[in-house]
């Protein structure tokens, strides 16, 4: 990839006006519930979202503004406009409580807030305790339009410097305090630089669309930053849950789609019911691709998801294939400008088939926010994710799960996620989750959490049938000696498995 940035760089400036003085004014840019705006008019509604914030709000250079709402083309509008007048971005998730935004408030120092009206009610009840937060303006009907319509359409990018911080990104915290996350212009120009271009290679015509919030940078990157760098449109929907993504995929002929394993699961069962003809690429993130999910979307749909592994730290994709170089159960290769190797617990590298903890460096890295786990996350050069990996012998990287994770029984390590993947196999199960539980005898056993498909009882027959089948699929002493029935499973709102929920409840 080209990664030679200039001194002076500001994201929006290269991925929006850009576009514009390059004469895709007139092309579609976002899309949204009875929003259609051209790349010209989003330029304009950024520019006009720059100016009530450095006119009217005081905005200089560096003032964090909390950005808060459902995915909508205004919200879009919101995070362009704070990253061309020289803010930095401070997304939130639309699920956060008062408590959890106070805490980030507090945390990042926000001085500014520009929040969907429909969900006011939580920045209200923390803004008591919110002594740095003075400027905010609300939308969706708020005062923000008002103000904006005053306002001339023009406003030049603020020459922001290269290794100025643009974006501050806070993990989803699924084991406790939610850690802050700095990223610049040039970490972003860099991320759209490496895996789209090399591995999910956009057209202009493509119509992007899929599940994560703008909050999240999988979704930040997949669902704004990715379209708009190849000129191609994006559809912002504000509920994207399995059940009315299809429907909105045929609605608007979506070509390309984010969202999390579970959704592709969920969604499965529903395809056949949508006219999905229009989509030509599904990508999937935020946990490990279990095969029987690559297997399943591929019999439905006739495609081959583009699986990766990212993180909030690296700001997005760092291993993943593209449609040829997918092999079932790995999560993929490097992404061209990053280097991976895995390490044993001293920091040496691990020759293919041995497990050990997964490093990653590149043009992405983790720079923490003010939190002592910086030295925990960045070890000599590399990033560690916290995740167990193998690499195989043709240079695959294979998931195992998270380093925490790991379930020790008996003497031997066990991936639950590996379980899981075989339990997805059983044409019972629709979903799963598998954990360590405390057992006197061998210190931890294997137990499953099961929701069964539709049609199917949950009783001592089944458990043992799945176990049965687990034993037969993957070596034998992985087998799940606890079965429990659920409805449901404990999932964050970026679609991952909350393992340590489903551990406390055991
Ligand atoms: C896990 C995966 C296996 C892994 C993210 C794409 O998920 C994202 O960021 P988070 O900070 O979590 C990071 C952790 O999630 N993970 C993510 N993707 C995969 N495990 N296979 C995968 N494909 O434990 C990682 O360390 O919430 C994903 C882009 C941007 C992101 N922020």
């Amino acid at each position: 990839p080209e990664l030679q940035f200039p001194p002076l760089l500001n994201t929006t400036a290269a991925l929006l006006d850009r576009r514009v003085a390059e004469g895709d004014g007139d092309r579609p840019a976002v899309l949204g519930t009875g929003v259609r705006w051209t790349y010209a008019e989003m330029q304009a509604q950024a520019n006009r979202i720059a100016r009530v914030l450095v006119d009217d709000m005081g905005l200089v250079p560096g003032n964090r503004v909390l950005l808060r709402g459902a995915n909508t083309p205004m919200l879009a509008a919101c995070f362009l406009a704070v990253f061309k007048a020289g803010g930095i971005a401070v997304g939130t998730m639309p699920l956060l409580r008062a408590r959890e935004l106070q805490a980030i408030v507090d945390k990042a120092q926000i001085s500014h807030a520009l929040c969907d009206s429909r969900l006011a009610a939580e920045l209200d009840t923390a803004k008591a305790n919110c002594p740095t937060l003075t400027q905010r303006l609300d939308y969706m009907g708020g005062a923000l339009e008002a103000a904006m319509a005053g306002k001339p359409a023009s406003f030049d990018a603020v020459p922001t410097e290269a290794e100025d911080i643009a974006l501050m990104a806070f993990t989803s915290g699924t084991t406790g305090v939610p850690k802050g996350t700095m990223h610049t212009h040039r970490d972003i120009l860099a991320a759209c630089a490496c895996w789209p271009p090399h591995v999910l290679r956009p057209v202009a015509d493509d119509v992007f669309i899929g599940s994560p919030p703008l909050a999240f940078t999988f979704g930040l990157g997949g669902l704004l930053l990715f379209p708009l760098s190849v000129g191609a449109s994006t559809v912002l929907l504000e509920k994207a849950t399995p059940d009315v993504l299809p429907a909105a995929i045929a609605q608007w002929r979506a070509t390309v789609c984010f969202t999390a394993p579970t959704s592709y699961r969920a969604m499965a069962a529903t395809a056949a019911q949508h006219d999905l003809s229009s989509l030509r690429k599904c990508v999937s993130a935020g946990e490990a691709l279990p095969a029987a999910t690559r297997a399943l979307w591929k019999q439905t749909t006739g495609i081959e998801i583009i699986d990766g592994i990212g993180s909030t730290e690296m700001l997005h994709i760092f291993i993943s294939a593209d449609e040829a170089q997918a092999r079932p159960g790995a999560t993929g290769v490097p992404v061209p400008g990053y280097r991976a190797a895995i390490l044993d617990d001293d920091g040496r590298e691990l020759p293919p088939g041995r497990v050990g903890r997964l490093a990653v460096k590149g043009p992405t890295g983790c720079k923490y926010l003010a939190d002592e786990r910086q030295a925990t996350y960045v070890q000599h050069g590399w990033n560690l994710t916290g995740d167990a990996y193998l690499v195989d012998e043709a240079g695959h990287y294979v998931y195992q799960a998270r380093t925490d994770d790991m379930i020790i029984s008996g003497g031997y390590n066990i991936a639950g996620p590996e379980v899981e993947g075989a339990l997805l196999l059983h044409p019972a199960v629709a979903e799963c989750g598998v954990v360590g539980v405390a057992d006197p005898e061998r210190g931890q056993i294997v137990k499953a959490f099961v929701v069964l498909k539709p049609g199917h009882t949950g009783d001592e027959v089944l458990a043992k049938a799945l176990q049965d089948f687990v034993k037969q699929t993957i070596a034998p002493y992985k087998y799940p000696r606890a079965v429990e029935f659920r409805t449901t499973l404990p999932r964050t709102e970026t679609g991952k498995l909350q393992r340590f929920r489903l551990r406390t409840e055991a």
